[in-house]
């Protein structure tokens, strides 16, 4: 079964769609992520400026402070945005690649959960009640709805991902001995993942802060909040990634005329994230008091752990496209680079998102080095980091997934090419002057989550770091804005499209093998049970030695 050359990533390979009304749940879960990114970046537009010392928070309509915007950044962009595109991109993967549909109910429900649970986050972020930003940390309380939307938002992942695993249940029932489809299978280990991660969020808020911001309970415990916060803190950044992932493995290849190398190798990957994503949190918390020494170093190994199917990725992903860029004439040691097809702006959004995730990758291991930890640790490095990630590995990833979702899901075809082109380029640059300026800005002290314009401690060596974090801004603003206009343009302007549609996705050269040690992979169970005594062993002893808890903090509002 082995080494045979073309094995699609998908059951079905000559043809499924979803049914109408299913594909239109999608489409609007998509939409309203994109409509959250449109909010997040004009409100980064100004958090950036914030650097260069250029104020234009202040003609916002409805925002009172600093801190009020980078709580609607923060949440809009890395929860919003990101919880509604990976719900509607895997459960369109998912039922694309087990040739099924899957439940128009849910696919609705989850839709109504997320757009109810935007609404009520956006009521207290955007009537000044919930300046705590996205990470929310106690003794800082916001208003209840804000925590009831967050967890309504947390909730529509969940049935998302009972809606993909019962799918996958009732495929293997109908396929009994067959090997899952890869692409299905990547999907529903990323949701398999985030079960298990989200965990952590739901207890923190609604078994704490929601009782707590309404009264129920007096005090708070910032500690116990924290750790419940970072181990979902830590996994969710992969929640973030694992789609673009399942892009990169699954459809770049194709975009860029080459092959997925190993079918094996891709799900020992996110067999690793599974497994790994979750017991690192502490790496986010070196510097809190009341964690063990041992614990904490316990996470930076686990973290080195986690980067490893990174670098996986990073290697299979260009074994991939360099055979692309060989079939297109690339010769010799780097020239197939240059004759990947950069004229289509779903591949070069992508590429560009994978270029600069190696300086996010870089950034991320120092960051996760238990004493290289205690240079950067909250200064502006740590945005550096995460804009060079999530703020570019993630977001231009789902953009150039747009540039075929879109018309995919609306038959028209994509408009304005070149303009989707020179924003992704726009948008890299920017990413990278302004990770400059976060970088080095946060070698030299200068801290995060700080209006800097105000700040009286100011250093004179901040002055360049904060010019290029302004203008790296100004520039991802810009590119953004562009990649808006190319969607708007494409949904309400496109022309109708007379092509036969499918997903773009790519086949492997060495397919699934049906006997051996591989079929094994396929068995989540075991995977999740591993898992979880990972999870015992890097919580168990702080959770035995801490609960039950210092609950003795007065809730504070400074806004
Ligand atoms: Fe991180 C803080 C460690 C990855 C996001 N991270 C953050 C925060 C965010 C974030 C949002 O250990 C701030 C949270 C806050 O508000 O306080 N991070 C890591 C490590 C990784 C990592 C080890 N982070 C991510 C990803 C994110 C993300 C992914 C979002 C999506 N991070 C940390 C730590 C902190 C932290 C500490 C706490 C810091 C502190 O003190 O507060 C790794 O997973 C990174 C692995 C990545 C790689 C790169 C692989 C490259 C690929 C591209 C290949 C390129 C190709 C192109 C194929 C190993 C796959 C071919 C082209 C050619 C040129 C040929
Ligand atoms: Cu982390």
């Amino acid at each position: 079964m082995k080494a045979m050359k073309n094995i699609p990533v998908v059951a079905s390979p000559d043809g499924f769609r979803m049914p109408a009304g299913q594909e239109r749940a999608v489409r609007w879960t998509v939409y309203l992520g994109f409509l959250a990114l449109a909010i997040g970046i004009v409100n980064g537009l100004g958090q950036a400026l914030n650097y260069s010392r250029v104020d234009i928070l202040q003609y916002f309509p409805g925002m009172r402070s600093y801190y009020q915007g980078l709580t609607v950044h923060g949440v809009v962009n890395a929860i919003i945005f990101t919880f509604a595109f990976a719900n509607g991109f895997l459960a369109l993967t998912t039922a694309r690649a087990l040739a099924r549909p899957l439940s128009a109910p849910l696919l609705w429900a989850s839709f109504g959960l997320l757009a109810f649970g935007t609404l009520l986050a956006g009521y207290a972020m955007g009537t000044g009640q919930a300046s705590v930003l996205y990470t929310f940390y106690p003794p800082l309380q916001a208003h209840w709805t804000f925590y009831l939307g967050l967890a309504l938002l947390v909730v529509s992942t969940w049935v998302t991902a009972g809606m993909l695993f019962r799918a996958l249940a009732r495929w293997r029932r109908d396929h009994r001995g067959e090997r899952i489809p890869l692409l299905a299978f990547m999907s529903v280990a990323t949701y398999a993942m985030w079960c298990l991660a989200s965990v952590g969020i739901a207890v923190e808020v609604v078994g704490l802060l929601l009782p707590w911001s309404l009264g129920w309970i007096d005090h708070a415990d910032p500690l116990l909040s924290r750790s419940l916060f970072w181990y979902s803190g830590h996994p969710i950044v992969y929640f973030w990634l694992l789609p673009a992932y399942v892009s990169w493995y699954a459809m770049v290849p194709r975009h860029a005329g080459g092959q997925l190398f190993s079918d094996s190798l891709t799900r020992v990957v996110f067999l690793m994230f599974l497994a790994l994503s979750i017991p690192t949190g502490f790496h986010h918390q070196y510097t809190d008091p009341g964690i063990g020494t041992g614990m904490k170093a316990l996470h930076a190994v686990l973290t080195f752990g986690v980067f490893f199917p990174s670098m996986v990725t990073a290697f299979s992903v260009m074994y991939a496209l360099e055979i692309g860029g060989r079939r297109r004439g690339g010769k010799g040691l780097v020239d197939w680079f240059f004759k990947l097809d950069w004229g289509n702006p779903a591949l070069v959004a992508q590429l560009l998102a994978m270029l600069t995730f190696t300086l996010g990758g870089v950034t991320g291991l120092i960051n996760a080095s238990y004493n290289l930890n205690q240079v950067i640790h909250n200064t502006t490095w740590v945005p550096g980091h995460f804009h060079m990630t999530v703020g570019s590995a993630v977001t231009l990833s789902f953009m150039g997934i747009a540039y075929w979702l879109i018309p995919y899901l609306t038959g028209r075809e994509l408009v304005g090419r070149g303009m989707a082109l020179v924003s992704s380029w726009i948008y890299t640059a920017g990413v990278l002057v302004m990770g400059r300026g976060l970088i080095s800005g946060g070698l030299d002290g200068m801290p995060r989550r700080t209006l800097v314009m105000e700040a009286p401690y100011e250093k004179p060596t901040w002055e360049l770091a904060g010019m290029l974090t302004g203008f790296g801004g100004t520039l991802m603003f810009v590119g953004g804005a562009l990649f808006f206009a190319v969607l708007a343009g494409t949904v309400l302007f496109g022309p109708k499209s007379e092509h036969p549609r499918d997903l773009p996705f790519t086949t492997t050269i060495q397919g699934p093998a049906r006997d051996g040690w591989e079929p094994r992979l396929d068995r989540f169970r075991y995977w999740v049970v591993a898992t979880v005594i990972l999870i015992l062993v890097a919580y168990g002893p702080f959770l035995a030695g801490y609960l039950p808890g210092n609950f003795t903090s007065p809730p504070y509002r400074f806004y």
